[in-house]
């Protein structure tokens, strides 16, 4: 049973007025369950309402997107029957970023990979997850090296402060979530979102979703104005390695659950020309997941 204060994922998205362009890919959603077929990991921190792989694809089409990322949420732990399951489902449309364990089997891998794995992430909100020791990531990062995977990473500016240097050794291509979900009430040139920054520019091969302006904003819906200037200036200098994502079923949501439609048409204030568009729905995304 979903928790007591759950939110779930709006049922009547508006339809976008911004017309994304052809071959655009949502570069990051989930799925949750159904928790029938596909039960919640025991060590789960939040319990979902179901989010069915149906339910993505129907959402997918009537935003006028064409592929998907599904990232596997928490709540799955390290069983990704359910992302895997919709990547099997999608006929090429879908690529997949799991969570799995050092113990993983290299067939097991290949068998992912075969599928549509690309990825897999590193989760340290500690709201999510219990924190692991750097070496448990090591051990993951030697098994996928083979197959040319990335890694997805979602920290918290504090977390990249301690976290930084042991990034920066991992010698393969990280993806970051939510812009490392930058404070947009400081000032644009704060400092933490200056070292978020630097990070990027001292890594050709760090990518960047400027996704989910509903779980940073303050400001709020439609516009979500304070997070606009943090995500436009990732989109502007870093504009071959930013990808865009709706975040749907958009977990842990507590206030207010976001209107899909209403995010596609955040896109244009934070890539503002066709050119940055383009890049950023189509061209990156299809470069890291389907090239
Ligand atoms: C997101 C954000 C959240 C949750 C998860 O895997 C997850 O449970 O990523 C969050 O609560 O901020 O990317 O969906």
């Amino acid at each position: 049973m979903k928790d007591a204060d759950w939110l779930d994922w709006h049922p009547n998205p508006t339809k976008p007025k911004f017309v994304v362009p052809a071959g655009a890919v949502d570069a990051h959603c989930h799925v949750f369950g159904p928790g029938d077929i596909f039960p919640f990991a025991p060590e789960r921190k939040y319990t979902p309402c179901d989010a069915s792989w149906q339910q993505l694809l129907a959402l997918r089409d009537f935003l006028g997107f064409e592929k998907n990322v599904v990232v596997q949420a928490t709540c799955h732990g390290a069983d990704n029957s359910a992302l895997l399951d919709v990547l099997e489902r999608a006929d090429d449309k879908a690529r997949g970023v799991v969570t799995v364990k050092p113990s993983i089997e290299r067939a097991e891998l290949d068998a992912m990979h075969a599928v549509g794995v690309r990825g897999v992430r590193f989760n340290y909100v500690k709201r999510l997850v219990d924190p692991k020791p750097d070496e448990y990531y090591r051990e993951i990062i030697e098994k996928i090296r083979p197959l040319g995977w990335h890694v997805v990473l979602y920290f918290e500016p504090d977390d990249l402060a301690q976290k930084r240097e042991f990034f920066e050794s991992l010698n393969i291509p990280l993806v970051i979530d939510h812009m490392g979900r930058p404070d947009v009430t400081k000032p644009l040139d704060n400092a933490e979102f200056g070292m978020f920054l630097d990070f990027m520019r001292g890594n050709e091969d760090i990518w960047c979703k400027v996704s989910c302006p509903d779980r940073l904003s303050v400001t709020g819906s439609p516009e979500y104005t304070d997070v606009v200037p943090f995500a436009k200036t990732i989109v502007e200098e870093f504009s071959d390695r930013v990808l865009w994502g709706t975040d749907w079923p958009h977990p842990n949501m507590k206030k207010e659950m976001p209107d899909d439609g209403i995010l596609v048409d955040y896109v244009p204030s934070i890539a503002t020309t066709p050119d940055l568009q383009r890049k950023l729905l189509v061209t990156n995304p299809n470069n890291l997941y389907w090239s």
